[in-house]
């Protein structure tokens, strides 16, 4: 144990925060890392794929990004060497695996994926997936549940099933729940002359999707709202209304992403007042700058925020914690592991935070004490605890991770043509 460590928990102590029992709290709260910071939400269909569609985007051309499931898991294994902490891995419909041949959405199954399943069993990482309603000829005119075409609503309503099943299939084997997220594109450029048909054609074909039984016990749903997106600047179908009444209707899971509201709204204030009408929340931890850029995350007072709340409702296990982010323009190995490892440095802020007195203090009306105490919080030594929490972990940090990752690119990343 560093003599810096030893220093920060008699600190700590003093206000009344035990660091032992934050570092196991810590290192039980499973973070899920999203696959598709590794090709630019590309996927592996034939042919080329390529992000297309659904109002979001990446900029950049960094070398090397990840071509075929192999190169993306060895890239994701990669990361993993300094992401310390319980990983879940989060897939994307898109990124099955099938083996050169042309299946459509509707038609994927369970197979397209056990390899997936299997590598993620042998890394030890739970599974999260989403059906993928964007970057499809099917979803070219902007609208896939809500289309006011049957035969287009019933390839999604197919796509959604499909996706289920195959989650439940991904939970059975792993003996862990999968969260299946539903995000939907669906929206126009303009004003709309029809605001509610859309609607009303998306929650029925929902409807369709959740009817099916599915055991919870292995796949939970939640459903994400959006603001806006490129070429959905007027109208999203799902928006935040849409979907925590559909969630509170149907006691199912709601996404929130930070990037989803209006740019000075953040999603940290809406946890503990949904959390009273939705039995579970999951997160888009991503990072908008000026709009639903999706930066990679940073240890930023927005992120520091979320996690305050989660930590102070006491409400660890019942808001899943996702990344939702993803950057083309810099090596995508630091994405993911700058990312994670920010989102959970913040984790552990939240915990190391000296909430008993704080609360103590607003109990007495004391908003001078408590003001004193968010104040001298900030300058807490949680980066040695931090930097503990790594060293038992494994995981180098500083310029260790910079160095090692500095090595794979040039070593792997650059060599990929
Ligand atoms: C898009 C949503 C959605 C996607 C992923 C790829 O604005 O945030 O979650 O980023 O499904
Ligand atoms: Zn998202």
């Amino acid at each position: 144990m560093a003599n810096s460590y030893k220093n920060a928990k008699d600190t700590y102590a003093k206000f009344g925060v035990d660091t032992e029992k934050v570092l196991k709290t810590l290192d039980a709260i499973p973070l899920s890392m999203h696959c598709w910071q590794g090709d630019d939400v590309g996927g592996f269909e034939t042919p080329d794929a390529e992000l297309s569609g659904g109002g979001i985007q990446t900029t950049g051309n960094f070398p090397g990004k990840a071509r075929n499931p192999d190169e993306l898991r060895a890239d994701i294994a990669e990361a993993l060497k300094y992401i310390p902490g319980q990983t879940r891995l989060n897939v994307h419909a898109c990124y099955g695996e099938f083996g050169g041949k042309k299946v459509d959405r509707n038609e994927i199954s369970y197979e397209h994926f056990k390899g997936w399943v299997d590598w993620c069993k042998s890394m030890n990482l739970g599974m999260d997936f989403n059906p993928t309603y964007f970057s499809h000829p099917l979803s070219n005119d902007g609208f896939t549940l809500s289309s006011a075409d049957k035969g287009i609503r019933n390839f999604w309503i197919e796509h959604g099933i499909a996706c289920r099943k195959i989650a439940e299939k991904m939970g059975k084997a792993l003996g862990k729940t999968v969260i299946t997220n539903f995000w939907m594109p669906d929206g126009m450029k303009d004003f709309p002359a029809d605001r509610l048909a859309p609607r009303e054609r998306m929650a029925d074909s929902l409807d369709k999707i959740m009817k099916v039984k599915i055991s919870k016990k292995y796949n939970k749903d939640s459903v994400e709202c959006k603001l806006f997106g490129i070429g959905s600047e007027s109208y999203v179908v799902g928006s935040h209304e849409f979907f925590m009444g559909y969630a509170v209707k149907n006691n199912m899971l709601l996404t929130l992403d930070s990037g989803h509201f209006h740019p000075t709204e953040t999603i940290a204030d809406k946890i503990s007042s949904a959390l009273l009408f939705v039995p579970e929340i999951l997160l888009h931890v991503s990072r908008g700058v000026r709009w639903d850029s999706d930066h990679v995350v940073i240890s930023d007072d927005n992120t520091n925020a979320i996690m305050q709340e989660i930590v102070r409702c006491g409400a660890v296990d019942k808001v899943h914690i996702g990344m939702d982010f993803f950057d083309a323009s810099i090596n995508r190995i630091f994405a993911w592991a700058i990312g994670m490892r920010a989102a959970r440095k913040c984790l552990l802020n939240a915990l190391l935070d000296p909430i008993a007195m704080m609360k103590k203090a607003e109990n007495a009306f004391d908003y001078g004490t408590r003001l004193a105490l968010i104040e001298e919080a900030r300058n807490l030594p949680a980066s040695e605890v931090w930097e503990e929490y790594c060293r038992r972990a494994g995981k180098p940090t500083g310029l260790k991770m910079i160095d090692g990752i500095k090595k794979y690119e040039s070593k792997v990343l650059f060599k990929r043509k």
